[in-house]
């Protein structure tokens, strides 16, 4: 009997590990593999790396049944999945290193008939570039393996769920490398499949997350504008959504995430002269939450001038978003750092009720922070700055939290 798996998964990240776990979970034998041996160990004792709700059990029950297992290497299998990150070199230019080097150690497992599916958020042209990679060493399966391009779409946080329900844009290299991946999707993904090529499904991740950022930067913009014109941009927004064709979003203290605060730069770095607004709304988007840290600074002052003492300032929430604890790329704790920088022996207290300790920042409680400050500073919206009552106080309110 053959025991090889009959996908190997190279990455086991926050989509990778979802991704083997619901394959596995439909009785499909997985070979998952991850450069860090830790990761490995933690996976084949049933249990996870990483957060995300719903996945521990469904990663312990793959591996307690047999159908999922980790290791460092890959192995033989029919269908062969890349799925680590794509990173920045320096001046925003997308590093596909990884890509590369997970294709490069399945080359040698390769035979007749496999799929081989890219899915990490690569620029235009990687698939295409992939498959000149693998033909220029193995040059007898020209033509005899199916090769596609299929962006993840999910939000974490409700990986588990969008993983089976959404939609996906699927692009092989030629027509039959796309139903292919389809067929291999269709066994997993209730979401529906369309169809494409690769270019154009690489094309559509990184537009569906550039146009989210683009009309962020539209409602940070007006945010800069109506602070000059003394209008209340949340009342301002409110009405012009009353329109039937008008659905601007909202404004923040800037655009973060692994996702949407990045992947624009894949579209601008190799399309510099023609991605003119993409590129401007992540300026603007940059641009707000260094605006936001200018502001708690001349509050600072405006009050030490008015009542001749230092003020106490609450610098309230961490994360990226509302209602989570992930800090990666996140503006609100960008203006804390800047805002720290810049301190002059006011006293400071930092919150974010999502997390209990973090090893930089002395947390304080958002009750205690709310009551004792002078100033008051809203970076993020989480639900439980909604019930403070801050009548007397200053506030700097950057993304809503009292519209
Ligand atoms: N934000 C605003 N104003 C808004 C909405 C969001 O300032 O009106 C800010 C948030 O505070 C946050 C940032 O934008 O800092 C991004 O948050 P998000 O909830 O828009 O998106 P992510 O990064 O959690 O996930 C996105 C999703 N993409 C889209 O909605 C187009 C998700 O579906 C993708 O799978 C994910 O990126 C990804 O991995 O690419």
């Amino acid at each position: 009997m053959n025991n090889n798996p009959e996908v190997v998964m190279m990455g086991l990240g926050y989509i990778g590990l979802p991704t083997a776990a619901l394959i596995a979970q439909n009785k499909v034998p997985v070979h998952g593999v991850d450069i860090n041996p830790d990761v490995v160990n933690t996976i084949n004792a049933g249990k996870i790396h990483i957060v995300e709700p719903d996945l521990d059990r469904a990663v312990e029950g793959a591996v307690k049944e047999g159908f999922l297992k980790a290791d460092t290497t890959p192995k033989e299998a029919d269908t062969y999945l890349i799925v680590v990150p794509t990173p920045f070199k320096d001046k925003n230019e997308p590093d596909i290193s990884f890509v590369k080097a997970a294709t490069e150690s399945i080359i040698p497992l390769l035979k007749e008939g496999d799929l081989y599916i890219i899915e990490s958020t690569s620029p235009i042209g990687t698939t295409e570039k992939m498959m000149g990679l693998i033909f220029e060493k193995r040059p007898e399966l020209k033509d005899k393996l199916y090769i596609a391009y299929c962006p993840e779409r999910v939000l974490p946080g409700n990986v588990m769920y969008e993983l089976v329900y959404n939609d996906r844009v699927i692009g092989g290299v030629d027509e039959v490398s796309t139903n292919k991946a389809v067929e291999f999707y269709s066994r997993f993904i209730q979401g529906e499949l369309h169809k494409t090529n690769a270019r154009t499904a690489e094309m559509c991740k990184l537009v569906e997350n550039s146009s989210r950022d683009v009309q962020i930067a539209f409602a940070n913009e007006l945010s800069l504008i109506c602070d000059k014109a003394d209008i209340n941009v949340w009342e301002l927004i409110s009405l012009a959504n009353k329109h039937p064709r008008v659905n601007i979003l909202q404004p923040g203290c800037g655009v973060g995430g692994h996702c949407i605060a990045v992947d624009p730069y894949f579209i601008v770095a190799d399309y510099p002269m023609e991605s003119k607004i993409i590129g401007t709304a992540r300026e603007i988007n940059n641009y707000k939450s260094f605006w936001c840290a200018e502001k708690v600074r001349s509050s600072k002052m405006e009050f030490e001038l008015k009542h001749g003492r230092k003020p106490s300032i609450a610098l309230m929430g961490l994360a990226f978003k509302p209602n989570i604890d992930d800090l990666r790329e996140s503006p609100a704790k960008y203006i804390v750092q800047k805002v720290l920088q810049n301190a002059n022996d006011e006293e400071y207290y930092i919150v974010e009720p999502n997390i209990e300790d973090h090893k930089v920042f002395k947390l304080t409680n958002y009750k205690e922070a709310a009551e004792k400050a002078d100033i008051l500073v809203y970076l993020v919206a989480h639900d439980e700055f909604k019930t403070i009552k801050s009548d007397k106080k200053v506030v700097l309110d950057f993304c809503g939290v009292m519209k």
